[in-house]
């Protein structure tokens, strides 16, 4: 059978939903019941990158992350562990939007062909090698079906299914597997994840007492992994909480929730005051404590990224390296945060970028060692080959201490994506490092100003052009003026307004000495989005 009827009569078993697809930061993300054609669609292009490479594995991840249980989505990822280049991404869309299985072949042959792979047409096909992974919604085991189906369409084609993995896992093995050019499991994960731990957190290996840790898995697939960690983390005294109700999925609970509604996720109760929550699919993490006076307290995405860079800073100078350390932060870090930052780096090595997790990753491989946090608690630390071959070199007659630290602490990282698993098990270790409990770590590098963020309807929203850093608007005239003299009335206060990447609203978000003067200033900024903007709905009393 030609490769034109092998597609045709296997994406007629999957038919296509009437919709315009998109593949935003987060891949294809929709209701499960319209995503069955566009994973067949993904296999194939999965497929693609992998020939693009000669068979390096490329992977396809299955999951909604923390949105709720009827949704899901779908992400690929890339032969070196990385998110999907973005000049890929509109091929992506042209294949999940073809309606039938003659469109889709053409698609696939102009894609082919525009990417320089035309051969993957013919019986002269490089080798096509797909990792797939999924997580636990009832949908997910469906979907990944019809992308095994997709993969299969091609006669050359090969795959393997990780199975119920969380994000960060599956970019692990694909990052590792091409890396070392052999194929990794999933244990090899969980081995090297708890060995390079236990060494950062204790150098000396002599350690008998166990740190007690509660963990709220946002009854996603974190819930799966940590169990099968658990085990390996002999230092750890671990409780899940939240583990695997799916009724619950982020519901009340999870990284999502808990960042978003500075709310204790459900069983809060149930710890020693201290939890530390994932997101849905395990990519994003933050902390919530209860503070010595008995309110909220949040460990977010801004105060890892600066625990995580003062601590390598700190082990850089020790080891005297010389590696070119950056912090890249959006505009929602709080204005604390970067102080403190500019305070102890060169303030040229903190970078401010665009909203989404792909500017941040980006930007962060500017430098030899780069960490960035969303304040949302996705993040990681990015480094070149040539600064891991420097720790590398710097540690090997590893004697004392603070090389097997630095060391262990780059084994630990998962360079590719943020993982919160390993995120977290770094913080731990840090914090012992440092003699810290979570509200010493809290204080003791800057106390957040007050912030508020909140949105609006206008009549619309791409109206609003701003900076490539979005801290300031360029377009309509004459706003950013006025936002400024808003913000200059009030104690340390600033301000920024975008339009929101994914919802129908413009975003405010406002920062002052006092929660009183930070409510006031968003308040006032609501007022002047409202009257410029072509506000389509009363803005909300603060
Ligand atoms: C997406 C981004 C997230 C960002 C959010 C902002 C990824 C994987 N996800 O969910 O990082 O914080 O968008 O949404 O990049 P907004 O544009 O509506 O404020
Ligand atoms: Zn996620």
């Amino acid at each position: 059978m030609s490769l034109e009827s092998r597609i045709i009569e296997a994406y007629e078993r999957h038919p296509f939903k009437p919709g315009k697809y998109e593949y935003g930061t987060a891949g294809f993300r929709m209701k499960s019941h319209l995503l069955d054609s566009i994973m067949f669609t993904v296999g194939l292009l999965a497929c693609l990158r992998s020939h693009a490479d000669n068979g390096k594995a490329s992977g396809v991840m299955i999951t909604a992350s923390h949105n709720p249980i009827e949704d899901n989505g779908v992400k690929i990822v890339n032969q070196d562990g990385e998110m999907l280049p973005q000049e890929w991404e509109k091929y992506a869309i042209k294949l999940a939007n073809s309606s039938n299985g003659k469109e889709l072949f053409e698609a696939f042959s102009e894609v082919a062909k525009e990417t320089g792979n035309e051969a993957i047409l013919t019986d002269k096909s490089n080798p096509i090698l797909v990792y797939i992974g999924k997580d636990t919604r009832p949908s997910s085991e469906a979907l990944s079906a019809s992308v095994i189906d997709g993969i299969k369409s091609l006669p050359n084609a090969k795959f393997f299914d990780f199975g119920v993995v969380t994000t960060p896992q599956l970019h692990w093995v694909v990052w590792r597997g091409n890396e070392e050019n052999v194929q990794k499991t999933i244990e090899n994960y969980y081995e090297s994840t708890a060995r390079s731990f236990s060494r950062l957190l204790d150098p000396s290996q002599k350690s008998t007492s166990r740190r007690q840790v509660f963990v709220d898995c946002a009854n996603g697939v974190g819930g799966a992994t940590m169990r099968k960690l658990e085990p390996h983390l002999k230092l750890l005294d671990i409780t899940l909480l939240n583990e695997s109700d799916l009724s619950l999925l982020n519901a009340g609970c999870g990284a999502e929730f808990v960042q978003k509604s500075r709310k204790f996720p459900s069983n809060f109760d149930k710890s020693n005051g201290t939890v530390i929550s994932l997101d849905g699919d395990a990519d994003r993490v933050v902390i919530s404590y209860k503070k010595k006076d008995g309110s909220f307290g949040l460990l977010d995405g801004d105060k890892i990224a600066t625990l995580f860079g003062k601590f390598v800073a700190e082990l850089f100078t020790k080891n005297k390296l010389d590696c070119n350390l950056g912090v890249v932060q959006t505009a929602y870090a709080n204005g604390a945060s970067t102080k403190y930052l500019k305070s102890v780096l060169n303030p040229s090595n903190v970078a401010c970028v665009a909203t989404g997790v792909k500017h941040l990753h980006h930007k962060a491989k500017d430098f030899d060692v780069g960490v960035y946090f969303e304040a949302n608690g996705h993040g990681t630390v990015t480094f070149t080959r040539e600064a891991f071959k420097s720790v590398q070199d710097a540690t090997q007659n590893v004697s004392d201490d603070s090389q097997i630290r630095l060391r262990s602490f780059f084994d630990l990282i998962n360079p590719v994506v943020g993982d919160a698993i390993c995120d977290f098990l770094a913080v731990e270790a840090v914090l012992d490092y440092y003699g810290w409990d979570y509200e010493t770590w809290d204080n003791e590098l800057y106390v957040d100003l007050p912030s508020v963020q909140t949105k609006l309807k206008v009549k619309d929203r791409r109206v609003v052009v701003t900076t490539s850093d979005e801290t300031k608007v360029t377009s309509p005239d004459g706003f950013q003026n006025k936002l400024e003299k808003i913000s200059a009335a009030y104690n340390k206060g600033r301000s920024f307004v975008r339009p929101s990447g994914t919802e129908d609203v413009v975003r405010v978000y406002a920062e002052a000495e006092t929660e009183q003067e930070a409510k006031s200033l968003a308040q006032d900024v609501l007022k002047l989005v409202y009257d410029d903007l072509q506000g389509t709905e009363q803005p909300p009393t603060l």
